[in-house]
């Protein structure tokens, strides 16, 4: 008797551990919940940089709740606040213009919960609302623009430059262009004689060229803040019977693949870099918040240039946006 019993108590032991390990499995106790309100899905960038957030997450182990604003400040602001309601550790957003945000940062602030700004900047009227910033240097990639149409143009006279910007009021339209009037002002040979906004989108950039075709005799150059919108425009300069990058210059930003192949055929003559590549430093960034730490009010990517003065440009390995 004594035996029987003595395994009936192993028996149900033997089960119950069985049971237990068929339990799923417990989210770690450091695991973190970031909300990431991203603004939309406009371009090859963008998708680049939710692929890279979610990826990022993933390895970090960091849970993820991910909503999609669609291009609508709106959208935008009630996802932050579903994820107030929802009490996530840390808020991430790529805010989509830089103005209106101040009720949305007040409630999180209320709440408790860092917001870190990611991609674009906002303007805030009160200190305190964002913890920091992780994203490109705009105003840097303006400069950069500049500085290649300077060394390409060198020596010509009255050079006249369409620019087709990104999205009215936000962080990279006004930093590209400001960079680059920057570098530009006081070479009285250089105007802009006209520019005008494509919205970062591919679509939107075939309509801008045509509209400046259709308005201007003998463009030199076009500036363009995204790829999407360059590989539009160029779709419509073919289109006309002209050359991109002989009778047109061209210099865009981003630096996806299908621009850089673009460089490499001669038909654009300068990509400036800004890479959306930046989950990783997003999930570092969100663990530190979390747990408390205080981080740089901004921290920058690191980007290069690539132009038709480059050597490497047939060793440039394939990019991942
Ligand atoms: O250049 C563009 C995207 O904010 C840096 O947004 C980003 C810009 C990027 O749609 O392609």
């Amino acid at each position: 008797m004594k035996i029987k019993i003595l395994t009936l108590v192993i028996l149900t032991a033997t089960l119950l551990a069985g049971c237990r390990q068929a339990e799923p499995p417990q989210p770690e106790l450091d695991s973190i919940l970031l909300g990431f309100a991203q603004l939309g899905a406009e371009s090859a960038w963008r998708r680049g940089n939710t692929e890279s957030i979610k990826t990022a997450a993933r390895e970090a182990g960091v849970q993820l709740m991910l909503e999609n604003a669609e291009q609508k400040q709106e959208k935008q602001i009630s996802d932050i606040r579903s994820f107030i309601a929802y009490q996530v550790d840390v808020i991430a957003f790529a805010p989509i213009v830089e103005d209106g945000w101040d009720n949305v940062l007040m409630e999180a602030k209320a709440a408790g919960i860092p917001v870190l700004t990611t991609d674009r900047m906002v303007n805030t009227e009160q200190e305190g609302l964002i913890a920091g910033f992780i994203g490109s240097n705009f105003y840097e990639e303006g400069v950069k623009a500049g500085e290649f149409l300077l060394k390409k143009c060198e020596g010509m006279s009255e050079v006249k430059i369409v620019e087709i910007s990104g999205t009215i009021d936000s962080t990279p339209m006004k930093q590209r262009a400001q960079g680059f009037r920057d570098v530009i002002a006081g070479h009285d040979d250089f105007k802009i004689i006209d520019t005008i906004s494509g919205d970062f989108l591919r679509s939107k950039g075939k309509e801008c060229m045509e509209y400046l075709l259709n308005k201007h005799e003998g463009i030199d150059v076009l500036y363009s803040h995204n790829d999407g919108m360059t590989l539009g425009a160029i779709e419509i300069i073919e289109a006309r019977g002209l050359v991109p990058g002989k009778d047109i210059i061209i210099i865009t930003v981003d630096g996806e693949q299908a621009a850089i192949d673009l460089l490499r055929q001669g038909k654009i003559n300068c990509v400036v870099e800004c890479t959306p590549l930046i989950g990783d430093t997003i999930m570092e960034l969100a663990k530190k918040l979390a747990a408390g730490e205080a981080i740089a009010p901004i921290t920058y990517s690191e980007e290069r240039v690539f132009s038709e003065f480059d050597a490497d440009l047939n060793d440039l390995p394939e990019r991942a946006y």
